[in-house]
């Protein structure tokens, strides 16, 4: 395991490329024994240092749920991010500044009214502490240069997460089969993607069962008040300046975004 001081090192490092919006090259090129605990560690550090200087924390995101997500960047397992507010987008303009080479994903977001934690937590403990749904988007983007990164990596990235918009709506847990939403997704009015929520590991309530399994080893759980971000529902898709989506979750909602300099 790392010392504290390397962790520190290291997370003030991502941290900056996050902010200025400038690609890294991998730290497991520099790091070769970094470990999962580190790159953990180095993502909470700086979540916190941001907490610290005044911004809140919103909830946590699952990446790579999905078989073809995994073996897309080579990684086999799901991995877990933490949500900012300042990461959040209200309205239907994505701002490209403060992005490197950003991708858009569709996903269902959990709104966690209870706490969820410990190693024994269930699905039906999952649907008791759930408030509410909602279709959501979530904007990847990298730090590494190329989309490119090993596991530890993209762990010390934050999963990636850069911004995220949630639809507004509040749909109550019990009146939908969450795992049969269709998605289509166009751009520039050209379907891109389509997917069905299933894709994120069998059912959506997975994911959230999975996070809360993976934050137990640390000690950790799922606070009260917390919007979590799923996975993608679909592959993420690559937006520019003047690039117009819509992404329409069938039988919900339909998610418009334009991309702006
Ligand atoms: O949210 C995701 O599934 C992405 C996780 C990180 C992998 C990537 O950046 O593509
Ligand atoms: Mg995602």
């Amino acid at each position: 395991m790392m010392i504290k001081k390397d962790i520190n090192m290291i997370a003030s490092v991502i941290a900056h490329h996050q902010k200025k919006a400038v690609e890294l090259e991998k730290i497991t090129s520099k790091y070769l024994d970094i470990t999962l605990e580190d790159a953990y560690l180095i993502q909470k550090e700086y979540i916190a240092k941001a907490i610290e200087a005044g911004d809140q924390s919103v909830g946590w995101k699952m990446g790579l749920t999905s078989l073809a997500k995994q073996r897309s960047v080579g990684v086999n397992q799901p991995i877990y991010g933490r949500l900012l507010k300042s990461m959040e987008i209200t309205g239907e303009i994505l701002n490209l500044k403060g992005l490197i080479h950003p991708r858009v994903e569709p996903e269902l977001a959990f709104f966690v009214k209870k706490e969820l934690k410990g190693p024994n937590v269930q699905e039906q403990d999952v649907w008791e502490a759930t408030g509410c749904i909602a279709p959501a988007l979530e904007v990847i983007d990298s730090r590494y240069k190329d989309f490119s990164f090993s596991h530890m990596d993209v762990v010390a990235d934050n999963a990636s997460s850069a911004r995220f918009i949630l639809s507004g709506l509040s749909l109550p847990p019990g009146q939908y089969n969450w795992d049969e939403i269709d998605v289509v997704m166009k751009k520039n009015n050209r379907v891109v993607q389509e997917g069905r929520s299933s894709a994120v590991l069998g059912h959506p309530v997975q994911s959230i069962i999975k996070l809360v399994h993976m934050l137990a080893v640390s000690g950790l759980g799922i606070e009260p008040g917390s919007w979590v971000l799923t996975g993608g529902m679909t592959e993420a898709v690559q937006v520019e300046n003047g690039d117009h989506l819509s992404i329409e979750f069938c039988g919900l909602d339909t998610m418009q975004v334009h991309v702006r300099p």
